[in-house]
């Protein structure tokens, strides 16, 4: 193989590598080694959507590597459940005593044991490769893995046929683009500078999302809906393209499947009622549908219309009719015939494209027969308070959890820290530093970090595969989760010959044939053969090969064939206790909870902050830098306030996700939220939640 070995010899060749993080971009790195220390992250020029630009936060990637508060070493447990209170013990003492204490949990039902994880690491071998094979071994309780794109990735499976859609790049060609539930100078700023180029060249940008974000300021327009009414205004921006007629006929005929009902259904929807459901006004509706129909064949009157263009994110589906907004938005492009076009139809996820050999990485043969029960991380609240019963299954008695936090991440964290607070909880953390999480457990292990280890990645936001090589020797005694997992094994006297299998090798499994793994060691990146404009001509990856307006298979699985309008849980005006919606998004320099602790982020960000408008505030009596208290009956939150436009009346933006520890009063805007799911895909509902404000 041709390794790179960076050494002192070479010290200034920089080594490649793959932004691990949980964002649309993976980036590919750059690293600068010097005397064996990693001195400079950059993004790699020659990798065309990275494009030598990485965000402030990957940008300190050393700090956060080399941050003083790093676990370096494993810990046990002295003081009570999440007190906080730790002392080393050697890699030796912590892994024999954590094989002995899962040897008698499982010898009377593995089931008992549950990983928790999410994608800390989106690394196909340090997320889901030997931890995976360690527990389908075990045969521990599965993971349901829902707490972010679960809702929306259903909506796209059962109307496009697969989490695909349009490639990135060709958005710096569209006329017109709808940036829908997407902060994407925040949250996919590799987009965005092609949006941009887009815009410089005459594009019209339209962004959709209840608060006016970032990326809203650099939109020709904003309309600010009420969280969660997604649905309607889709729906809404069909009867107007059908009563004008700014339709693909021609498209709607041969490419897609359920165009009657769908249409009976859309034109119960006039601007009118979905303007009194969104919050908004009629005339922002006619105007944005008379926008998007422009781009529409009989708009033009030609076969080929305008690109238009839609970039929908996840902030879209984190309330209860999630799903159904996906489907009903994956919907818009058909009408148009936009797929026509290279630069036009919509990309919520690439994911999809990526040909990951799942199950070599994952070994689910391992199970061997057995079918273990699946816990859904939005529920680990109420799972982990849960008795044993016939329905539920054994009691959870441990959890191993690695790349999450779901203490400050997890809806409802009232209830997510008395479940890790019972006593009786063996819990067991891999991490790099002292979370909201790791204060509860009875281990904390030493994880190596992105510049430590191998990996290879896909992207839910274009569609190269990047290779991750280590640029640094891991810290003090860190190692990578597969290593941790390798001598768990061992430990619990697991044979298989998998559990030996390198991390190179891994890397190489995780795609098999269908990647030049050459190439990728060569170049650090390789771009997956896709075509330009993949459902010009249909080829929809459905059971129809059409887009399906009409699903049989949710028919089947007893549900609505075609999307509607589901009103939230918790829908503004239906409680007088709690007026004020609330919504959640990240903020711009944390990634999930994830660089909360790097000083100089953190200083970016300030402080825990609830935005609130002029209105809401005024008639509580609350001035900027106020504190308030923010609750519902599920908890209740302290913050200051910062009374801006940023939040619509009736919204309240509570930017996320803090460590709890470092805020007001331990806690953060997950006390808030609720663990209702969403309509398909067992999803989480952050964005659905109602509370009341009031100075404290
Ligand atoms: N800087 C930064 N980048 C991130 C993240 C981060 O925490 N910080 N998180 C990463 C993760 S985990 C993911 S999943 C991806 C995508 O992450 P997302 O969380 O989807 O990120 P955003 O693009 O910020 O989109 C959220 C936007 O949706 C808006 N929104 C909230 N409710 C609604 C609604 O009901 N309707 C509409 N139309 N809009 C709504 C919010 O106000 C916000 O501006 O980004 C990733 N990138
Ligand atoms: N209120 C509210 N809550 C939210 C959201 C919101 O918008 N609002 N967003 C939701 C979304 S979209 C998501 S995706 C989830 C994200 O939730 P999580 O996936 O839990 O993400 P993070 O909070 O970033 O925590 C990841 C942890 O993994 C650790 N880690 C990173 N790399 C490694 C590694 O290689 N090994 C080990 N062992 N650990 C590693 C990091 O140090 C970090 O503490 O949060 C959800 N929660
Ligand atoms: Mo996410």
């Amino acid at each position: 193989m041709s390794h790179v070995v960076l050494t002192d010899a070479n010290p200034t060749t920089p080594v490649r590598g793959a932004c691990p993080h949980d964002c649309p971009d993976t980036c590919a790195l750059l690293t600068t080694v010097q005397n064996g220390v990693a001195i400079k992250v950059q993004g790699n020029p020659a990798h065309p959507h990275t494009d030598g630009v990485l965000c402030t936060k990957v940008s300190r990637y050393p700090e956060r590597t080399y941050h003083p508060e790093r676990i370096l070493q494993p810990y046990k447990r002295v003081g009570l459940k999440g007190a906080g209170q730790f002392e080393p013990v050697s890699w030796q003492a912590a892994l024999s005593d954590i094989a002995v204490r899962l040897h008698a949990i499982a010898a009377r039902n593995p089931q008992a044991i549950l990983p928790y994880s999410y994608a800390g690491t989106m690394g196909l071998v340090q997320s889901e490769s030997m931890a995976a094979r360690f527990f389908n071994q075990l045969g521990a309780s599965q993971l349901e893995r829902t707490i972010c794109a679960a809702a929306g990735g259903e909506g796209l499976v059962h109307t496009l046929g697969g989490k695909v859609g349009m490639r990135v790049e060709f958005f710096s060609q569209s006329k017109l683009i709808l940036i829908w539930g997407s902060n994407s100078i925040a949250s996919n700023l590799h987009f965005w500078r092609y949006a941009h180029a887009a815009k410089r060249q005459g594009a019209k940008l339209i962004c959709i999302d209840p608060r006016k974000s970032e990326t809203a300021d650099k939109c020709h327009e904003h309309i600010a809906l009420l969280p969660g009414t997604d649905g309607a205004l889709a729906l809404s921006i069909m009867q107007q393209l059908i009563v004008h007629d700014w339709l693909d006929h021609d498209y709607l005929t041969r490419y897609t499947l359920g165009w009657e009902q769908l249409k009976a259904r859309a034109l119960q929807w006039p601007p009118e009622r979905a303007a009194t459901v969104c919050g908004i006004t009629p005339e922002q509706i006619q105007n944005l549908a008379r926008d998007y129909g422009a781009c529409a064949a009989s708009a033009v009157g030609g076969a080929q219309g305008g690109s238009a263009a839609i970039r929908m994110n996840y902030g879209l589906q984190r309330v209860h009719g999630g799903a159904n907004a996906v489907r009903l938005i994956a919907s818009l492009p058909a009408l148009i015939g936009a797929w026509r076009h290279r630069a036009g139809g919509v990309l919520l996820s690439s994911s999809g494209t990526f040909p990951v050999q799942k199950a070599a990485l994952q070994r689910p043969d391992l199970l061997a027969g057995r079918t273990p029960r699946s816990i859904n991380m939005v529920t680990i609240g109420d799972d982990l308070l849960r008795p044993a019963s016939a329905a539920f299954g054994p009691a959870i008695e441990a959890l191993i959890v690695y790349n999450s936090n779901p203490v400050a991440v997890a809806p409802e964290s009232g209830k997510v820290v008395q479940g890790f607070a019972r006593e009786d909880l063996f819990t067991v953390v891999l991490e790099h530093f002292k979370t909201d999480t790791a204060d509860y457990a009875d281990y904390i292990l030493p994880a190596t970090t992105q510049l430590e280890h191998w990996d290879v990645h896909s992207s839910y936001g274009h569609t190269d595969v990047l290779l991750n090589r280590p640029a640094i020797a891991p810290l003090g005694q860190a190692k990578p989760n597969t290593q941790i997992f390798r001598e768990l094994a061992a430990h619990m006297g697991f044979v298989d010959p998998c559990f030996k299998e390198t991390d190179e090798a891994l890397c190489r499994q995780a795609y098999g044939d269908q990647v030049d793994f050459d190439a990728l060691l060569d170049q650090g990146f390789a771009t997956l053969p896709t075509p330009e404009a993949p459902f010009a001509h249909g080829h929809f990856p459905t059971p129809s090969g059409r887009c399906e307006f009409f699903s049989q298979r949710l028919v089947d699985q007893g549900f609505d064939g075609l999307p509607d309008h589901v009103p939230n849980h918790e829908a503004v005006a239906t409680s007088s206790l709690y007026p004020l919606a609330m919504i959640s998004p990240p903020a711009r320099n944390f990634l999930n909870s994830t660089f909360v602790n790097v000083n100089s982020l953190r200083q970016s960000e300030g402080e825990p902050l609830l935005e609130i408008h002029p209105a809401d505030a005024a008639a509580r009596g609350i001035a900027s830098g106020d504190t308030v208290r923010v609750f519902n009956s599920r908890g209740s939150y302290r913050c200051h306030a910062r009374v801006n436009e940023r939040a619509r009346p009736g919204v309240v933006n509570g930017l996320g996700v803090w460590w709890r520890k470092l805020g007001l009063d331990g806690t953060n805007v997950n006390q808030l939220t609720s663990q209702k799911l969403t309509d398909l895909g067992h999803g989480p509902t952050f964005y659905d939640c109602l509370v009341q404000v009031e100075r404290a």
